[in-house]
């Protein structure tokens, strides 16, 4: 039988097989191998129904505009704010992603930043490798009490769910902020987020990226959450003013902030990087194994089922 030909616009680098699984599946052309992109698209234009990609990479409107005869887009990781979905819906192009499969892990990365940032272990790893506990050179400063505090969700969707309850592991009371209340949880909501920033101890976000979501982490924000309060965000670096958070950090107007993700990463400010009230991780919260396995079969199952039926398994709305 004669395989199905799909454009896959970048490498699957974070998963090692994925690529050489989608070759063994598919005729696949490979768009970020060509020299000269925008003529590979033309030559290729007539021939392309169905795209693969990833959360980082995400499609571009000169993509979609580029292939007359496109109807799918399969999207490896579950953020799309990198795939023109406007365009691609205004011509009923379906869109899916990796949803679901990602939430324990990155709902752990979270934490793991979270409890770096309060109980300073970055900072202590760093302490210990440098020889400063074995040579007496002072002491790692106290850190800042987990279990029993206040834990602010922006964004109570699956990821942040997942955040949530491991929060009432560590005892702690649970906040978040919708755009509209949940009834079927029993977090106590929050309609503002400012409200939400002055009540927590630690507020994660877990929001969608996006034009929707840029900023909404704003100096006002950051400064309600307080000198005691510190930041988590697993979610996207545009959710947060990043130059602002930088400001409020060497201020001390915001006590730390633990960071998987960056507004121009994989640049991220140098001011940070000598924080020792900072723990970063680089845009990794989904990298495990078992998690990035789950993504690559997610995405094939999404492409077998769209030659097969025509519906994507886990469509983006
Ligand atoms: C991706 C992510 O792994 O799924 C997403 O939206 O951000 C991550 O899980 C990342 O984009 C890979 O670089």
């Amino acid at each position: 039988m004669t395989k199905k030909r799909i454009l896959q616009i970048g490498s699957l680098a974070g998963h090692a097989p994925a690529n050489a699984e989608l070759s063994a599946r598919y005729d696949v052309l490979e768009l970020w191998k060509a020299a000269d992109q925008e003529a590979f698209l033309r030559e290729h234009a007539q021939d392309i129904e169905v795209i693969a990609t990833s959360a980082n990479i995400g499609c571009k409107t000169n993509v979609i505009n580029a292939l007359p005869n496109l109807r799918a887009i399969c999207s490896w990781g579950v953020g799309y704010d990198t795939i023109d979905v406007d365009t691609a819906f205004a011509r009923k192009i379906k869109i899916s992603n990796t949803p679901e499969v990602l939430n324990d892990c990155v709902a752990d990365i979270a934490w793991g930043l979270l409890l770096a940032c309060a109980r300073n272990i970055a900072w202590g790893d760093r302490f210990v490798r440098a020889n400063h506990w074995e040579n007496k050179v002072g002491a790692l400063p106290l850190g800042t009490r987990v279990s029993g505090k206040k834990l602010g969700v922006v964004g109570l969707g699956r990821i942040g769910e997942a955040i949530a309850r491991r929060g009432l592991g560590f005892d702690m009371q649970v906040g978040y902020h919708n755009r509209n209340p949940r009834n079927d949880v029993n977090y106590q909501y929050f309609d503002s987020l400012v409200k939400l920033a002055e009540w927590s101890d630690f507020l994660v976000i877990a929001t969608v990226g996006g034009a929707s979501t840029k900023h909404l982490i704003n100096e006002t924000v950051l400064r309600a959450l307080g000198p005691k309060g510190m930041i988590v965000n697993i979610a996207r670096g545009s959710v947060i003013d990043e130059t602002a958070m930088v400001r409020l950090l060497e201020e001390g107007a915001i006590a730390g902030a633990g960071l998987d993700v960056f507004e121009f990463e994989p640049k991220v400010p140098d001011a940070l990087k000598s924080m020792n009230q900072v723990a970063m991780m680089p845009h990794v919260a989904s990298a495990t194994h078992e998690t990035r396995r789950a993504m690559t079969d997610c995405l094939l199952e999404n492409l077998d089922s769209y030659f097969s039926t025509g519906e994507m398994v886990t469509p983006v709305a």
